[in-house]
Formats: C-alpha cells, structure tokens, sequence
C-alpha cells in the first residue's frame, strides 16, 4: 500500500518511521510519503491560509495550494517532482481512484470496519488541514480525481488533521499481511468481534497482593475460552452497551443463550 499525507507540519509525522510500521515499510509492505504544503505556495511567505468568507474567527486553508499539492500527489509527485512509484491500477471505473482522506471532527466515524475496508485499498492520500479548516471548494474539486472520504476520530476537536493521519496509518497498516507478526492477535481484539477484548495477564501469579485470576492457570482451554467470552461481555455491557446493542441489531444470532445470560446479569437486555 502507498500512502501520502499532505500537512504544514512533516515532522509530525514522524513517529510513522518507528515500531511496527517502520519494519513493515523497511519491509516494502507499506511506503508512507510525507509532503509539505508550503512546497506548493508561490509567494516569498508561503502562505497556506487567510481570513474566513463572512467573517468570523481563524484563518481557512487557500484552495490554490491545496489543488496544486492533491494534482501533484495524484500524479505520485511531491512538490519537486516524481516520488516512489505508484500502485498498479486494479481495474477501470471509481473503484480505480484512490481515497483522499481528509480528518474532521464533521467526518465519518474511524472504526474497526472502516479501517479493514481502507486496508484493501492499494492507495491512500490524506489532505491534513489546520486552523479552522479547508476551504469547501478543495473538496469539491478533489472527488473529479478521487473517492472523497472526510473521517473523524470521535466527538472532540483536535488542533490539526495530523494526529488523526497517524491514528488511521497505523489502524490501517496494522492490517496489511505481513505487517503484525502473529495474524491471530488481530481476530481477539477490541472491535473484532463487536465486543470489547477480556483483560490480560502475566506473571507473577501474586503481584501487590493481586492475583491472576485461577482459571488462567487452570490449563483447561475450554474453561480459558468462556471465561474470557464472559469477561468481553461484561466489559462491553459496562463500558460499551451501544456496542451490544449494534451487535443484537445487525448480527442477533452472535450472542448466544449464555452470552444473555451473562449480559442479563450486567444488567442488560436486548432491547424489545
Ligand atoms: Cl479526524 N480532525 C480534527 N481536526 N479534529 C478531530 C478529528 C479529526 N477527529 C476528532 N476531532
């Protein structure tokens, strides 16, 4: 997968080149290409803003620079020319341009599903904006030349699309094959199956007077399995009920007799 970001602020990005996604680029899995908007300004200040039609507080992005960069990185240029190579074409149609991203707490919501459909795509571009925002007409433009998807990382308000850029690289690339060792960690975790993940331990078995739970010891898998199907439920019902309830609504046959009985002594029931 390629992806490119578009931002003020490169070294923001940084923490891209570490860990996990860092081995999975060195590893050609994944080429992230990080470009400075101000390369595509013209005047001696570089400017990337201005003051809002109608008035009002903050600046709003300049759609000039902005249309020069999304022309430029749809062509796999940054703003001095050619940069990595660009995917292969899949087919013809829509499906064919790539996503532009573009972070807002106005987007769609980030979930688990979204980032596995992200995650089949062979290119992502995403356009991090500042201040109060893009100007609307940037948008406009970009879907001639791409599949235009704003997306939020959850109901506040972040200072800049960037922390929101490396949220949704690293939910994305996590997926990639090849990129998390050990392919079965990904199907137990939080939002894999619409539940909440059980808690975790290791050693030692007493720690500050605090104990592994026993069954975790037990060595009976089947007792293992259900105690963690239990506690994901409890957890879910605790902390995440609108969870179990988009669960029970899309798939009812995913909880069973037990689960209800696990859920109806958290206090739940499904509704109706
Ligand atoms: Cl994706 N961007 C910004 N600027 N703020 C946010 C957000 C994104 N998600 C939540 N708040």
């Amino acid at each position: 997968m390629r992806v490119d970001v578009v931002t003020v602020f490169p070294e923001y990005l940084a923490p891209l080149g570490l860990s996990l996604l860092g081995r999975a680029q060195r590893l050609g899995l994944l080429a992230v290409h990080v470009h400075d908007l101000r390369g595509w300004t013209d005047d001696r200040h570089r400017t990337v803003d201005d003051t809002p039609a109608g008035g009002g507080a903050g600046m709003v992005m300049l759609p000039e620079p902005w249309g020069r960069a999304l022309d430029a990185v749809r062509r796999g240029e940054g703003p001095d020319g050619r940069v990595g190579d660009l995917p292969a074409p899949r087919g013809a149609g829509d499906a064919d341009l790539p996503v532009l991203l573009v972070p807002s707490p106005s987007g769609r919501p980030l979930t688990q599903a979204l980032a596995h459909e992200l995650a089949a795509e062979p290119r992502l571009v995403l356009a991090c904006g500042r201040y109060e925002g893009i100007d609307e007409r940037v948008v406009e433009d970009a879907a001639r030349s791409y599949r235009v998807l704003p997306f939020s990382l959850g109901d506040y308000v972040l200072n800049g699309g960037e922390v929101a850029a490396l949220a949704l690289v690293e939910a994305v690339g996590r997926l990639l094959p090849g990129v998390v060792g050990n392919p079965a960690s990904l199907a137990e975790e939080s939002h894999e199956q619409g539940l909440l993940e059980h808690p975790v331990y290791t050693r030692p078995a007493t720690w500050r007077g605090l104990e592994v739970p026993a069954v975790l010891s037990s060595g009976h898998h089947g007792e293992v399995s259900r105690w963690r199907r239990e506690q994901g439920l409890r957890r879910t019902a605790r902390r995440r009920p609108d969870l179990l309830a988009a669960l029970h609504a899309q798939h009812p046959e995913a909880l069973g007799a037990s689960d209800l009985d696990v859920l109806a002594d958290e206090g739940w029931t499904p509704p109706g």
